[in-house]
């Protein structure tokens, strides 16, 4: 058969697809490649030739493009930036970043989701890790937190268990990122010590609206150990100066299918247009006297200290400043380990951290497959590293000299000798015990003081607002109304009994299901006083404002000219960004001719993308989107999940059809709406949601 060579490549457009210098494409040899169109064939129809190693290497490193995901924390999104120290801290550590006021440190931040895949959604119910690696000028420091201060297990030995419990069943390979099933619940049911976590993680908490709007927690007792060697205890948050907000769960279900990437985006366009996160560092410092006078164990990683008791004292500031250039190399490949710490940061027996500073070294070896992972450019320090560590796969150092041992005499001879220990400044472990008992007998067992299960988990629910109790209570009806197993519900149910009667009720009612006796505590519960600081909804990050929000804006023909630019003008005024979202994205045409580009199509922009919405139309706008099922949703959901609704006069017939009720969040639009958009309408739910 007759053949003719194809042009390829350009189909014929202006791309440029060749090139005669320094750009040419190379195989990971350096061989200038002269065809990235074409296998190497045997006559154009022939077949294909062994020989061809510019497709045989391609081909090969694509094969090997990935690396097994992280078992827990796979999905995350990250950032670069830097620390600021406040203050002076050397009364209390010696740790380099905290040395001098105004001290910065380059570091950079990974948040995740816990349970799901790499490739799962971005807002399930779910714990947010909260990790953050210093690179200090006397090594890495990483703080390897989450977005909840308490955890479910108080022994490392359990996370395994727990980490089984929580993921996809074992046969069937669903849920994915969902802890709403039979394993999950059966395992928490079964472990008391969980209950004050399930409190949070049934909270509001774990579905938060940004990566942006989140605290973080150290979670557990760390200590911080100054140049005379005196340590302090210290318990580590994170406070985001952008407020702490989260999203109601059915909005939360409802982004998950609109933009799975919900929250890695809004990571992204926030630093993109120069809205840099921010969050303050702070601590909670102690002594032993202190540690002693309180109701239960700080080295118990199921418990908080109330900020009502010991003030958050805030020492510095982080600002996210950059977004990755390679997701790959930079988010994928960065390795946390809460074993590096730096000098004048260390260590308490609390038995999970323990746990944890294994574990962390060992996955990265499975994960980057080399004991070098730490010359990645991610993770490598930013001072010098200089020790007698030679070799292994991919060592990408060079070193020079036949110094690779210690102690030697080389420099005598004149030749380089290698680095040498530093008694004054290198890292010591503070000798001092955390418990009377260190040097007992060997044995697996739990103390006493990690017995009260129940007296936090109650104090939590209590100091809610009502209506985050009210989500909290309806998240466990959710979760439990997807176990399949009863007798895992009601022993659920009767651990609940212990924590707070009327949560119990609450929750037996949602199920309805009859309430069982409370289960056996081992400890008496206490009732503590409530800690309005862990509030969300009026709690002191609830900020009344738009600043870093988005506001959809939906318009369609006919809008007022005037009237969109005076209120994209408020808005943006404010701090926040106007989304426009018109039936089709190449605009609509406005009262004035113009033609206003929209961001966002309405079927592809629904309210739940934004914190509050503006229905800004025409008699003739709002006739043509009355026939829009996507248009009624749009309002229906921002009404359902409490946001404020500005609009026009002529909006009022697609208000009617959505069943939006008039309240204080349904304003006009105009710039009050401002002022109106910065908070959610809480009051409303009960009119449109049956809580538990
Ligand atoms: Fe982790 N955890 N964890 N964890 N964890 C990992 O390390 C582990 C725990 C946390 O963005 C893994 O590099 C054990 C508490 C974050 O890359 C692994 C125990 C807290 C991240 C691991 C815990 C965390 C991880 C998986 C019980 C909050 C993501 C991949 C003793 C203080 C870091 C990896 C990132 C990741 C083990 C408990 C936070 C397997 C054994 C408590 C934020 O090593």
């Amino acid at each position: 058969m007759a053949t003719k060579k194809l042009e390829t490549g350009n189909g014929g457009e202006t791309h440029q697809t060749t090139s005669d210098d320094g750009d040419r494409l190379t195989t990971n040899q350096g061989i200038p490649v002269s065809d990235n169109q074409n296998q190497l064939k045997a006559g154009a129809r022939g077949p294909v030739l062994l020989e061809d190693f510019v497709l045989r290497e391609k081909i090969f490193h694509f094969d090997h493009e990935r690396i097994p995901e992280r078992i827990v924390h796979a999905r995350g999104s990250a950032a670069h930036g830097f620390f600021e120290s406040y203050e002076d801290l050397s009364d209390i550590t010696r740790a380099d970043l905290f040395s001098e006021k105004g001290k910065r440190t380059p570091l950079f931040t990974r948040f995740s989701t816990v349970a799901g895949g790499a490739g799962s959604v971005d807002t399930p119910r779910d714990v947010r890790g909260f990790a953050v690696k210093f690179y200090t000028q006397e090594g890495n420091w990483d703080l390897v937190g989450n977005n909840i201060p308490v955890f479910f297990i108080q022994d490392a030995i359990k996370f395994p268990d727990l980490i089984h419990s929580v993921k996809m069943e074992a046969d069937k390979g669903y849920p994915q990122a969902a802890s709403a099933h039979d394993t999950f619940w059966d395992f928490i049911s079964l472990m008391p010590e969980s209950t004050h976590m399930i409190m949070w993680a049934m909270s509001d908490r774990t579905i938060p609206r940004s990566l942006r709007t989140m605290e973080g927690f150290g979670i557990h007792t760390f200590r911080m150990v100054n140049a005379k060697g005196k340590s302090t205890f210290v318990k580590f948050h994170w406070k985001p100066k952008q407020g702490v907000a989260s999203t109601c769960w059915d909005e939360a279900v409802k982004i998950a299918g609109a933009d799975p990437d919900f929250q890695r985006r809004d990571l992204f366009e926030a630093i993109d247009r120069g809205d840099f996160p921010e969050w303050e560092l702070g601590i909670q410092a102690f002594d032993e006297a202190f540690a002693d006078s309180l109701p239960f164990d700080v080295l118990d990683p199921t418990k908080i200290i109330p900020e009502e008791v010991l003030p958050v004292r805030l020492i510095g500031r982080m600002v996210l400043d950059r977004y990755p250039d390679n997701f790959f190399a930079e988010t994928e490949q960065v390795a946390y380990c809460p074993a590096n710490v730096v000098p004048g940061i260390d260590f308490t027996n609390d038995p999970l951290l323990q746990g944890r500073l294994f574990s962390y070294l060992d996955t990265q070896l499975k994960r980057l497959g080399s004991t070098n992972f730490h010359q990645l450019p991610i993770n490598a320090a930013k001072c010098p590293v200089m020790n007698f560590q030679r070799d292994g796969h991919m060592q990408m150092a060079v070193p020079k000299g036949r110094a690779n041992y210690e102690p030697n005499s080389l420099s005598e001879a004149g030749e380089e000798g290698g680095p040498r220990e530093c008694p004054a400044k290198g890292f010591t472990t503070f000798p001092g015990r955390d418990a009377e008992d260190e040097q007992g007998d060997k044995l697996r067992i739990r103390p006493e003081s990690f017995a009260d299960h129940y007296s936090q988990a109650r104090m939590f629910f209590r100091s809610l607002a009502v209506p985050e109790q009210a989500h909290l209570a309806s998240a466990i009806v959710f979760e439990l109304s997807k176990v399949g197993l009863e007798h895992v519900r009601v022993r659920m149910m009767s651990n609940l009994v212990n924590v707070d009667p009327d949560l119990a009720k609450r929750v037996a009612n949602g199920l309805a299901m009859p309430l069982p006796k409370a289960s056996p505590s081992a400890a008496p519960v206490q009732d503590l006083d409530p800690s309005p600081a862990l509030r969300i909804i009026e709690g002191p990050f609830d900020l009344a404002t738009i600043k870093g929000r988005s506001i959809g804006v939906l318009i369609a023909d006919g809008t007022d000219a005037v009237a969109l630019k005076a209120l994209t003008g408020a808005i943006a005024g404010g701090g926040a960004r106007a989304v426009i979202v018109a039936p089709k994205v190449g605009g609509a045409k406005l009262s004035d001719g113009s033609v206003q580009k929209a961001d966002l199509q309405l079927a592809g922009g629904p309210s739940v993308l934004f914190d509050a919405v503006v229905v800004l139309v025409s008699d003739k706008g709002c006739a043509a989107l009355l026939g829009e099922a996507a248009a009624t949703q749009f309002v229906m959901d921002a009404f359902g999940h409490c946001k404020a609704i500005a609009h026009s006069p002529e909006a009022q017939p697609l208000l009617d059809k959505a069943g939006v009720v008039p309240d204080a969040g349904v304003v006009a639009a105009d710039k009050a709406f401002v002022e109106a958009a910065g908070k959610r309408y809480w009051d409303r739910e009960p009119k449109v949601r049956m809580l538990a």
